[in-house]
């Protein structure tokens, strides 16, 4: 459970029940709610985060060595090695009780969109209908010289042993996952979507997220400028907490649930 509601930039502490009862009541009046979830979300589905110290995914690398093209480009295998692993990784755990809390919230608001960073499709896999897959997804490949989508069936594995990847068709370029590392640009007319739903909700719900990474980090601010009511869940205060409207602090897997019920509770 969570303890203490932290108001950022506030006079002080509320109880974690003021706080929910706040984001409840905002939720209850909401034509559109905007849900930007990052790796926290899927923390308690067993994925590890990108910044936890000891356990996150970048623990034991340097991200510019897996997450660039430039690291690809000098070591294939190793890439295409980490991804496989962690492929299979999100293929042996499934969506939590936050992402089905986020998905049942559509019955209750007229509209909800998910706009996500995560890669690992729980989001749809729990049923929410409306996805923004900003960072692209693990499970899909496209080849490294030309973009050129390709449809194939990749064995997980076990370890992040190196392993090259197989070839394009009709390129014969490696073959990549349909992710943004960086230096890339998001897919493109999404981000703009996402701006412009961030820009009229009237909740974003910002789940997960060390708001360190842009252009994603940088939503909450639209939603906010916008006039919406900007309700973080985050088991630590972050770089969104400073212009977070309410601040809950806690696991998604919990919060999200308590919220939903809620909101049930008040249309029951
Ligand atoms: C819980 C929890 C629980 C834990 N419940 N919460 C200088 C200034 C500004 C920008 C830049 C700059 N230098 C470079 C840039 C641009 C760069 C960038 O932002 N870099 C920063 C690191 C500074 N951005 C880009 O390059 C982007 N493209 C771009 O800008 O294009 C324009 C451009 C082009 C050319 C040149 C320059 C600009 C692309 C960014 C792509 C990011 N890609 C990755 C990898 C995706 C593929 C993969 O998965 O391998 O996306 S990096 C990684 O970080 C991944 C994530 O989506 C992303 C964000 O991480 P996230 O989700 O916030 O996770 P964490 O781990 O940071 O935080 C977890 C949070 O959860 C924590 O707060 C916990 O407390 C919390 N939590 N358990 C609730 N149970």
């Amino acid at each position: 459970m969570f303890d203490v509601g932290y108001r950022a930039g506030g006079t002080g502490k509320l109880t974690d029940v003021e706080d929910i009862e706040t984001a409840v009541d905002a939720l209850a009046k909401a034509q559109l709610v905007v849900a930007a979830s990052g790796a926290g979300m899927s923390k308690e589905s067993g994925i590890p985060t990108f910044r936890d110290a000891q356990s996150g995914l970048w623990a034991r690398y340097n991200p510019e060595e897996l997450a660039t093209r430039q690291g690809f480009a000098q070591n294939p295998a190793r890439v295409w090695g980490w991804y496989n692993y962690r492929r299979g990784l999100i293929a042996r755990r499934a969506p939590h009780a936050g992402h089905l809390a986020l998905a049942a919230l559509e019955e209750l608001v007229p509209q909800v969109v998910v706009v996500t960073q995560n890669i690992d499709g729980f989001h749809r896999e729990a049923g929410s209908s409306t996805i923004l897959e900003l960072h692209g997804n693990i499970n899909r490949f496209k080849c490294f010289d030309q973009d050129h989508p390709v449809g194939i069936d990749v064995p997980v594995a076990d370890t992040d042993a190196e392993l090259e990847p197989p070839i394009c068709p009709r390129c014969g370029s490696p073959i990549r996952p349909d992710v943004v590392w960086f230096g890339e640009m998001l897919p493109s007319g999404l981000f703009q979507q996402a701006e412009t739903l961030s820009r009229a909700c009237d909740v974003m719900l910002v789940i997960g997220t060390s708001g360190m990474v842009q252009p994603a980090a940088g939503l909450p601010f639209v939603a906010e400028a916008g006039g919406a009511t900007v309700v973080e869940v985050n088991t630590e205060p972050s770089q969104v907490s400073h212009y977070a409207s309410i601040f809950l602090q806690g696991p998604a897997g919990e919060i999200l649930p308590q919220i939903v019920a809620r909101l049930e509770a008040l249309r029951a």
